[in-house]
């Protein structure tokens, strides 16, 4: 199961930048596996946003901003695997442009339907393995703006919401809750008629809430306007201080919530449970 974490030299060849160790490596963390090397302060940005607003192409805007300032960035790209998206991989739609990725980005793909509990027991050592391996800027995409996207990029110490230009969009993403937690908040395709209305509604709404609130920026992944203000305001986003509270708070229900759905007697007592045979304290009781 996580043999490839216990192979000195698979973690030596990773470690000195070999991209297919490191991908072995991350796919025994999948597996299971755990990865602990060294003190290590990740970067991390979670994106994310409703379906189409164009997450991975602005995301590619910023990679080719990073890569010429000599970082190197890796993806992790969360695929919601609903069953109408037929699993489809979103690294494979991730628009980089004309980017020359060479050995300065790194893709990969996370499926969640390979992970009944969730994808919390992996991710924190899948950043600390590419933080280990000198990757500078850690991206995590999810799609939607639902619990289990909130859940996901509140492993990322600062939050990017990506809205689109129509109001349903930003409708979803007040309802879920995802703008408390984000950190700073992209309407995109600013070349789009309609995308300075959903700006200012966007404004209105986060005006009504408590607390500090993020700044929204009118951004074009296509023509690239206000992109670099963006990344200026990524960049000095002071990371896991502001929000920090409710995202560790997302973190710990996430991995709750996996340790239930991974726990061995879990179809045993659903079963018993579904049959009236024991109460639900009963079921909570023996899942402890
Ligand atoms: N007009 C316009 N179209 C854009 C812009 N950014 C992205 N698009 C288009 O929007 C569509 C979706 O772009 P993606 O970058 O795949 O969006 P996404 O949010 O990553 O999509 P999912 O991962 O499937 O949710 C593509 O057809 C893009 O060409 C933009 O700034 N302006
Ligand atoms: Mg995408």
């Amino acid at each position: 199961m996580a043999m490839g974490l216990n192979d000195p030299d698979l973690l030596k060849s990773a470690l000195s930048g070999n991209r297919r160790d490191l991908s072995k490596i991350l796919t025994s963390i999948e597996d299971g596996g755990s990865f602990e090397v060294g003190a290590q302060d990740p970067w991390t940005l979670g994106v994310t946003g409703p379906p189409g607003v164009g997450k991975s192409s602005l995301i590619g805007r910023l990679i080719s901003s990073w890569v010429d300032r000599g970082e190197r960035v890796a993806v992790l790209a969360v695929d919601p695997s609903s069953p109408n998206s037929g699993g489809a991989l979103l690294a494979d739609r991730l628009r980089m442009g004309d980017i020359d990725s060479g050995d300065s980005v790194f893709v990969r793909s996370l499926a969640t339907r390979n992970h009944p509990g969730g994808l919390a027991s992996c991710l924190s050592p899948m950043i600390g393995c590419l933080a280990a391996c000198g990757w500078s800027r850690i991206v995590i995409e999810t799609v939607g703006s639902g619990q289990s996207e909130i859940r996901i990029v509140a492993f990322a110490d600062r939050v990017l919401l990506v809205d689109g230009p129509d109001r349903g969009d930003v409708v979803q993403a007040e309802k879920a809750g995802i703008m408390e937690l984000a950190d700073i908040i992209a309407i995109n395709k600013s070349d789009l008629p309609n995308s300075k209305q959903a700006a200012d509604s966007v404004r209105s709404a986060i005006g009504l809430s408590h607390g500090s609130q993020p700044p929204v920026h009118l951004v074009s992944a296509h023509d690239g306007s206000g992109v670099d203000k963006l990344l200026e305001e990524i960049e000095s986003c002071p990371g896991s201080h502001l929000r920090g509270r409710l995202r560790a708070r997302e973190r710990m229900l996430s991995v709750w919530d996996s340790r239930l759905l991974d726990h061995p007697k879990l179809n045993e007592v659903l079963d018993a449970l579904g049959t009236g045979s024991i109460t639900l304290d009963e079921a909570v009781e023996s899942l402890k």
